[in-house]
């Protein structure tokens, strides 16, 4: 089998990722992620779902507030629909070498906006042809795509919370595009993240205004996908703030409450990424477990930031812990269904090699890949379920029972409690913190 799409390969010297096992001392190879291997009935695969990000992956490249790109992409060339034709060819080499079976891109990522809404819709055309035609080749599919309401100078004030009608029209014209490559390439999910829906003061803003446009928005923005056979489910990302001082869709627990707010519960879940969620003040898992007990979690933005440093730094997943216990949540939430795991994430400003574009998501495959083995063998032992199902014992059986049930009132309730005997017992918090740490170290 080809590794490569069209008649030139872009990353050579590098062929097929493949699992070689942890003793394995080749950088190139996986240690833990063993595609067709079968965890509780499902093979790794399956389980986890991985995209590759189009944004981060085939446009970032290195240049950071303070200094200018750092990498040339093999595919460069200064015609930008000749690059945006060698992106999707060299995109899918690098999906197909690396195993991810998923892609997600945003309009602008693949195809160049032009000078015109006729020219962007044309070119957005074409470059769609040329990404169903390498889906269809290489077996590769869309986990999801967006719409950049965010890059161009028009949404500085925001896209569907724009104060200016013309400017929410504008967007419109974006996101039904997208909605249409998105059915054309068969999406699994659509995302909206609301980069600049948010404020950067209140003097200027009617906050109740810009967030019933939004519901408004989306709203439309749902039925058309549904007029033209979207069956997908659409994923709103939440982020508390950058670029904008505050996002309105600020954490899981406010963007559940928006999408109940305003009817959308039956179509709308939430794509969770770990870095937006510590930024909110929350762990990744937190963010997870919100979602997971509200039939809430739709996809994850799998990446993390660094603990010293207050924004979105978009790693790439390595550690360990947090991929244990994210994958915790949501084995335990019964899996990420239609949902994956997309890598949210870059390379940094002076990793230049094209290697350590394959580099980077071996290791972000490997720790999910490792954190989804410890999390399945954590739940078959259940040795943390068993302890979290007896602190709780005193809720299911007797008074406690129908406490839980809504079949008592509070004078009861006080009347129990006027001489209920409390037995104070321990958390054991450091014993399971102990017992966390002998699962992940073997
Ligand atoms: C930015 C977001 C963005 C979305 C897609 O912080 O994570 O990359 O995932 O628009
Ligand atoms: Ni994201
Ligand atoms: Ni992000």
């Amino acid at each position: 089998m080809d590794y490569f799409v069209g008649d030139k390969e872009y990353f050579k010297g590098i062929g097929k990722i493949e699992f070689e096992g942890k003793k394995s001392k080749n950088p190139l190879a996986f240690k833990f992620y063993d595609a067709k291997k079968k965890i509780a009935g499902k093979t790794m695969e399956e389980h986890l779902r991985f995209a590759t990000a189009y944004w981060h992956s085939f446009c970032a490249d290195g240049a950071d507030p303070f200094g200018s790109s750092t990498m040339v992409h093999p595919f460069h060339n200064s015609d930008p629909m000749t690059q945006a034709m060698a992106k999707a060819d060299a995109a899918f080499e690098f999906f197909t070498k690396m195993g991810t079976p998923y892609y997600c891109f945003h309009d602008a990522d693949a195809s160049p906006e032009g000078s015109s809404v006729e020219e962007y819709e044309s070119n957005f055309q074409k470059v769609s042809d040329a990404l169903l035609a390498r889906q269809k080749e290489t077996g590769v599919k869309l986990l999801w795509n967006t719409a950049n309401v965010f890059t161009h100078p028009r949404y500085m004030h925001g896209a569907a919370t724009n104060p200016d009608f013309s400017v929410v029209a504008r967007a419109a014209v974006q996101v039904k595009a997208c909605l249409d490559v998105n059915v054309k390439l068969g999406g699994q999910n659509y995302v909206f993240w609301g980069g600049r829906e948010g404020y950067m003061t209140l003097l200027n803003t009617n906050m109740k205004r810009e967030r019933e446009h939004l519901a408004q928005f989306l709203t439309m923005a749902r039925d058309y996908g549904r007029s033209i056979g979207f069956k997908g489910t659409f994923l709103i990302e939440p982020k508390p703030m950058e670029p904008t001082k505050h996002q309105y869709d600020y954490d899981a627990a406010t963007t559940i409450a928006f999408i109940r707010e305003f009817g959308l519960q039956d179509d709308f879940k939430c794509n969770i990424e770990a870095n937006h969620a510590t930024l909110a003040g929350h762990t990744f898992e937190h963010d997870l477990q919100v979602c997971s007990d509200s039939g809430m979690l739709g996809s994850v933005d799998a990446n993390q930031g660094d603990p010293q440093n207050g924004w979105d730094t978009d790693e790439f997943p390595t550690n360990v812990y947090d991929t244990t216990l994210a994958m915790l949540v949501i084995l335990r939430g019964g899996g990420l269904g239609h949902g994956g795991l997309n890598f949210d994430a870059k390379r940094r400003r002076g990793s230049i090699d094209n290697e350590d574009l394959f580099l980077a998501h071996i290791g972000g495959m490997d720790s999910f890949a490792f954190g989804l083995e410890v999390a399945q063998t954590i739940i078959q032992d259940k040795v943390l379920d068993d302890f979290v199902a007896e602190r709780y014992a005193s809720f299911d059986e007797g008074k406690g029972a129908s406490f839980a049930q809504g079949a008592m009132d509070l004078s009861t309730l006080a009347q129990y409690g006027r001489t209920a005997s409390i037995i104070h017992n321990s958390g054991k918090q450091e014993k399971l913190q102990n017992l966390l740490n002998s699962y992940i170290l073997g």
